[in-house]
């Protein structure tokens, strides 16, 4: 017998069952190992999913070199988006490029069941676009230092996922695993944590039973995106070598420069191309 204590549900109260491919962003400082999650993913998941990468490099392919000699997916399902200097602008404020790609992918490969996107390696600042990706994992490293998570920023604080990898390289430099993880934790309002090392199985697998439960949130429609929202200000060089503090405002693809050098070419630094 229905129980009349609840309203009767509203079929256009959910979300729409979505027909594309879930996107999962992959970001987070230099070096921490997001090429080499990505590629965990990959290798977990490709015997029971349709998947496809694209990566994000600064001048080069190499990430998408990496992945493709990792031979964990067919080499024609990764592709890479030159950023040009500011990596972050082509996830966060024009991400037309990767858009693009992501959607080639998905038609060269339909149906498929997910794209992972790998920003260029940044600080700590760096966040996708709700308009890019469906879900975001912020990868940090031990070998960052273990007070890195207690500072906080967007990815941080409210990515989907966050990652502490390498936690077999933790007794070497001096950190403990237990206190980044809370302090991860302290950072994120509940929001998971997870202390991730490819040579510790049980790591691997608890980041692949988390990723297999976002797939089924997203296809049944109860997914919600979040926005980390937008990274802060922050400088980075020019072509021309000057230091340009720059804040973007959110969604409009413009800059607000502080400083500014006239050497610099005005867009010379956001040029994205699609390869
Ligand atoms: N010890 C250890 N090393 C790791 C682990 N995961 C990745 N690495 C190493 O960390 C280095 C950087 O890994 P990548 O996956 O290239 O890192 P990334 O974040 O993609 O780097 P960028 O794209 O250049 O920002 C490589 O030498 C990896 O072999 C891990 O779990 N343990
Ligand atoms: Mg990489």
């Amino acid at each position: 017998m229905p129980d009349e204590t609840l309203p009767e549900s509203d079929p256009s109260s959910r979300f729409p069952i979505p027909e594309r491919a879930l996107r999962l962003g992959v970001a987070g400082p230099v070096g921490t190992g997001k090429s080499s999650l990505i590629a965990l993913i990959c290798r977990e998941l490709a015997g029971e999913s349709s998947l496809g990468v694209i990566t994000n490099d600064i001048y080069t392919d190499e990430d998408a070199r990496f992945l493709r000699s990792a031979g964990v997916l067919d080499p024609e399902r990764i592709r890479a988006v030159e950023t040009g200097a500011c990596p972050h602008t082509a996830i966060r404020d024009d991400i037309t490029a990767n858009l693009m790609a992501v959607e080639d992918l998905e038609s060269d490969f339909s149906p498929l069941d997910m794209v992972l996107v790998e920003s260029g390696g940044d600080n700590l600042t760096a966040t996708f676009s709700p308009a890019l990706v469906d879900a975001q994992i912020f990868v940090l490293d031990v070998a960052g230092g273990g007070d890195v998570a207690r500072k906080g920023g967007p990815g941080i604080a409210r990515a989907d996922l966050l990652v502490v990898n390498k936690t077999d390289l933790a007794p070497h430099v001096g950190v403990d695993v237990a206190l980044m993880v809370a302090d991860g934790r302290a950072a994120r309002d509940g929001r998971p944590v997870l202390a991730l090392s490819r040579t510790d199985r049980e790591s691997v697998a608890s980041l692949t039973e988390w990723v297999r439960g976002l797939l089924l949130a997203f296809r049944s429609g109860v997914h919600v995106a979040i926005d980390p929202g937008p990274m802060a200000p922050h400088s980075h060089p020019e072509p021309a070598g000057a230091a340009v503090l720059r804040s973007h405002s959110v969604g409009s693809g413009q800059h607000d420069d502080q400083a500014h050098d006239d050497r610099a070419p005005e867009d010379g630094a956001h040029h994205h191309s699609y390869r």
